[in-house]
Formats: C-alpha cells, sequence, structure tokens
C-alpha cells in the first residue's frame, strides 16, 4: 500500500481561523478530514502532522523519506527560509510535492523564492485547500508508478 505524509509547518494550524482573505475558511483539522476520505477511497495510508518548530519538520520530512512514503509539504514561512527543510527532501530522496494554500507568487517578494521546489516533483499554489487536493491526486500515481518498478 502506498503511504502519503501531509506535513504542515508553522501557523498553518490557524488556518481557517484569521485572515479568510487569504487563507479561506476551511480549518486544518476540516483539510484533514477530506484528504483522509480521499485516502481512504483510493487505498492509500496517510498520516496528517502540524509544528510550529523547524526540526520537527525536517525529522517528520526524515520519517517520510526513509520510508518510502510520499510527502505533501506546506512548510509556510519556512519554505522561503529553509535550507534544511530541503536538504532534508533530498538527503531521503523523497518523492515530494510542495502546497500552499495561497498563490504566494502574487504576494510579497519574499515569498517568491522556495529553497524546497528545486527538490520537489512540482510545486501547487493558489488554489485554496484544494491545492492538498490537487497534490494528493498528483502524488499517488506517482507513488503507484514507482512502487510497481522493479527496484535497481
Ligand atoms: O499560502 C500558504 O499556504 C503559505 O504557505 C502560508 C504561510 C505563508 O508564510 C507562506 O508564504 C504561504 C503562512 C501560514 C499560515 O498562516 C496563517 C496565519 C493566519 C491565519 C491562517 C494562516
Amino acid at each position: 500500500m502506498v503511504a502519503v505524509h501531509v506535513l504542515n509547518g508553522p501557523n498553518l494550524n490557524l488556518l481557517g481561523t484569521r485572515e479568510p482573505a487569504t487563507y479561506g475558511a476551511v480549518t486544518l483539522a476540516g483539510v484533514e478530514a477530506r484528504l483522509k476520505e480521499k485516502a481512504a477511497a483510493a487505498g492509500v495510508e496517510l498520516a496528517f502532522k502540524q509544528t510550529n518548530y523547524e526540526g520537527e519538520l525536517v525529522s517528520f520530512i526524515q520519517e517520510a523519506g526513509l520510508s518510502g512514503a510520499g510527502v505533501i509539504i506546506n512548510a509556510g514561512a519556512y519554505t522561503h527560509t529553509s535550507v534544511a527543510l530541503r536538504d532534508a527532501i533530498k538527503g531521503t530522496d523523497a518523492l515530494a510535492i510542495e502546497v500552499h494554500v495561497s498563490n504566494v507568487h502574487a504576494r510579497e517578494d519574499f515569498r517568491h523564492h522556495s529553497y524546497m521546489a528545486p527538490v520537489c516533483v512540482g510545486v501547487i499554489c493558489g488554489f485554496g485547500v484544494a491545492s492538498y487536493d490537487l497534490a494528493f491526486d498528483a502524488i499517488v500515481p506517482l507513488l503507484q508508478k514507482r512502487a510497481a518498478k522493479p527496484s535497481a
């Protein structure tokens, strides 16, 4: 069975409770419930985590990458600052998709750069919490294809 770990960084615990014009009204628990439904329907094992601490996010990535799980990551502001998150993805060979609720390219310049994007298979942003659904739909066939390949 393929596994997906959905990892959320700092302040995403506030989703749906503040700044609705930017981040919408759905809470992180709502995102988790929806993805759990999609995962059950697709026969995929899903872990959903949030932390406000950079080092803990590194550990979450390592755990997922080393176990062969796919990673859907919204690293929040650490996207724009953290070499450590990039190294964790690259260093564990994690198959990862970066997601954002907002369109970071339509916002301040400092949100236009991502340290993780070059080591992710793709980036999805700007679709509200549907960015997570789109990432799930994209990552599952990639993981299934990888699982079907005989390992070298
Ligand atoms: O759009 C996204 O998903 C972001 O990753 C959200 C981050 C931001 O730093 C990134 O540039 C883009 C912020 C985390 C969410 O913070 C909230 C604050 C108040 C209310 C809701 C969320």
